[in-house]
């Protein structure tokens, strides 16, 4: 009994350093921080997550993680980040529930959605 517990202790321990070592490997470049709650990363020109929940009062910043310039603009222009340059941020406080839809105006093609709760 004492044997089995060890190895299901050394395969948890195996597991969780190669899942460590994995999320380490994954940040890349090195200038990605690890996700923020209520952040957006701009990279291969989409807004990732494109969709993103928070509740009334919460700050969404949005930082540009991609080789160009991006904007975080309002489809109704109640926003506009104007250019965020790469490694640039911008934030936006909601004060108010709804969804708000944006977009980049350099690139109409990227589009996102801020659901505030
Ligand atoms: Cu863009």
């Amino acid at each position: 009994m004492k044997n089995r517990i060890a190895s299901v202790v050394s395969l948890v321990l195996l597991f969780s350093t190669i899942f460590v070592s994995c999320s380490k490997s994954n940040s890349g470049t090195g200038n990605n921080s690890p996700a923020a709650p209520n952040s957006v990363s701009i990279i291969n020109m989409a807004f990732t997550p494109a969709t993103i929940t928070v509740t009334v009062g919460a700050t969404v910043t949005w930082k540009n993680n991609d080789n160009m310039t991006h904007t975080v603009t309002a489809d109704d222009n109640s926003f506009d980040s104007g250019n965020i340059g790469t490694g640039s941020s911008f934030a936006k406080t909601f004060s108010t529930a709804g969804s708000f839809l944006y977009h980049c105006t350099i690139h109409p093609s990227m589009t996102g959605t801020v659901i505030v709760k």
